[in-house]
């Protein structure tokens, strides 16, 4: 089981499945998503159409096309009002049920973007410590989890939740 934080974009990452954070029409966006529909070309758009959008915490897949990954995991993170109206619960929910995803399919390797600490404002220590807690609990034996941050600041939170909660 490998678990482990990178950094850079997650369209250049060479794993089974990325997830995507994005907003419930999953007709693409900016950020994290954008990059992806970007990178996956317009074949990823058309099959988003198919699905009737996504509501926050739940996880629906896709193929990746031009994406080196096979899947895209698209799951809708909350968006930050406060931390009093369950964006906690949300959040772990899009790694658990993304998690479920990965096992339906048998998926073997996965990264995940650090969800909802972008355009939707999540404070990130907070949002790290979320990920690594659910995604610990969740993980099985034979798999690897990557936590992609797209700076280096970024990846310096993720690093300081998984090295505390080891
Ligand atoms: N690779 C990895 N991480 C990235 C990349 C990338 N290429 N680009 C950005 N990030 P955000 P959200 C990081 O805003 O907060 C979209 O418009 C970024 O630095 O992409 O969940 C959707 O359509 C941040 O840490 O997603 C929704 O409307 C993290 O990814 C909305 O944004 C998440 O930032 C979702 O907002």
């Amino acid at each position: 089981m490998t678990f482990r934080v990178v950094t850079g974009s997650i369209t250049d990452l060479d794993v089974e499945a990325v997830v995507n954070a994005a907003n419930s029409t999953l007709l693409g966006g900016g950020g994290v998503d954008g990059a992806i529909h970007r990178a996956a070309g317009p074949g990823l758009l058309a099959e988003c159409r198919t699905l009737g959008g996504c509501l926050p915490g739940q996880a629906k897949l896709t193929g990746g096309y031009d994406l080196k990954a096979r899947y895209v995991i698209h799951t809708v993170g909350p968006v930050w009002r406060g931390g009093d109206r369950g964006e906690d619960t949300t959040l772990a929910s899009c790694y658990h049920e993304s998690l479920r995803v990965v096992r339906e399919r048998r998926i073997r390797s996965v990264a995940f973007p650090a969800i909802s600490t972008g355009v939707y404002g999540f404070p990130k220590p907070l949002a790290a410590q979320i990920a690594v807690m659910t995604l610990r609990e969740k993980m099985w034996e034979d798999m690897e989890v990557l936590l992609c941050a797209f700076s280096a600041p970024d990846a310096a939170i993720l690093q300081a939740a998984l090295d505390k909660e080891t």
